[in-house]
């Protein structure tokens, strides 16, 4: 297969409503789509960056850059045929771990739209559908927040997740307790707590959450060790985790007892396929994490999220969970599941007249 170039889109999509956590609020994406045109087939990725470096530190217009500046250029030089290669193609640069793991998906995706196989079967999928869990922003008061989770709980959603951050925690857990009694329940702070917050953070242990998601700083994965100590509630590393190596330090320091994958972060769905595999070996379940994605993403997500190892519900919604309008037919969830794709690739394409009209800008780059 030969990779003829890269088509880089930016598309504009407004949220339903505005999704608060402790860095911030979105209230729209801009995603950055990348199209991979081979001699055999077309491919999709989608770059879950944010437009700016508050959850990890790349950035949309920095994805763009160094995709341009030197991982295209990198791929064009090698003259890589398949996704495979590609990881040590541009193991020279550093991070940017979801500018290179857009690259990776769009190839795989042509790849494997060209041999007819599916993304779930490459990784090794053995569910055909998959529970779903969803994220639940920080609100403004709590009888808001006490509507949201009711209504997707009425949609048959499988696992509630709240944002947690300092001065919306341990009141919000109980409130919600109270209200829904025994659903499954997570927190996710995304690193708003200092190590100096244990005994605050161990005020959750009654209200027997399946865990706390990244209380402490992307690079204290030691503190999380600590704090393992002091809390019971199981611990789950999110931003810590940016590689297979990273994944295995910090089991093996007791960091995290669960981990979140999120494909994107760890530089792509191979990368993630082996913190899969080092976790089940470990004994250590592991989710699908979301980063508000498209139903492209959303796709990929799911062919993962069926891998044996996820054996918690993922942060893998329905695509009405954050888009009136998905650019891709929309995933629609029966009795709180979501049907594995299986056609060839991502099995699904973006509905050309939605792309078109929500795309703000195109680019061309040739390898
Ligand atoms: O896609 O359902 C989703 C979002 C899940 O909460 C979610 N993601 O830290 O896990 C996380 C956040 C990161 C993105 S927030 C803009
Ligand atoms: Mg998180």
């Amino acid at each position: 297969m030969k990779v003829e170039g890269f088509e880089l889109r930016r598309v504009a999509m407004p949220l339903v409503s505005p999704f608060r956590t402790s860095f911030g609020t979105q209230t729209a994406r801009d995603i950055l789509l990348v199209r991979a045109v081979t001699d055999a087939a077309e491919g999709w990725g989608e770059c879950v960056t944010l437009p700016d470096p508050v959850y990890s530190p790349e950035y949309t217009d920095g994805a763009v850059d160094v995709m341009k500046r030197f991982f295209i250029p990198a791929l064009a030089a090698a003259g890589i045929a398949d996704a495979t290669s590609i990881g040590e193609v541009l193991k020279p640069f550093k991070a940017h771990r979801m500018a290179k793991a857009a690259l990776e998906t769009a190839v795989l995706d042509a790849e494997l739209r060209a041999e007819g196989r599916s993304f779930a079967r490459e990784l090794g999928s053995v569910h055909d559908s998959v529970p779903c869990g969803v994220s639940v922003g920080i609100m403004e008061s709590v009888p808001q927040l006490l509507d949201a989770v009711g209504g997707y709980l009425d949609e048959g959603y499988a696992r509630i997740k709240l944002k947690i951050e300092p001065g919306w925690d341990i009141q919000v857990v109980r409130a919600v307790r109270e209200r829904f009694g025994d659903v499954l329940l997570q927190v996710d702070a995304n690193t708003a707590y200092t190590l100096g917050d244990a005994r605050h953070l161990a005020k959750l242990d009654p209200f027997d959450l399946l865990l706390i998601e990244q209380p402490l700083e992307e690079e204290d994965v030691l503190g999380h060790a600590e704090l393992a100590k002091v809390v019971k509630t199981p611990i789950c590393l999110d931003e810590s985790i940016t590689s297979a190596q990273t994944a295995a330090a910090a089991i093996r320091l007791g960091a995290t007892s669960v981990i979140n994958i999120k494909p994107g972060r760890v530089g792509g769905y191979l990368e993630a396929r082996r913190i899969h595999d080092l976790a089940t070996a470990h004994g250590i379940p592991v989710w699908c994490g979301g980063m508000i994605e498209s139903g492209l993403g959303r796709a990929a997500n799911l062919a993962l999220a069926s891998l044996p190892g996820f054996t918690l519900p993922g942060d893998v919604s329905a695509s009405g969970r954050f888009y009136e309008t998905d650019i891709t037919e929309p995933f629609v969830m029966r009795d709180g599941r979501l049907d594995v794709p299986t056609g060839p690739g991502l099995g699904v394409t973006p509905v050309a007249a939605i792309l078109d009209e929500l795309t703000t800008a195109v680019e061309w780059v040739p390898v």
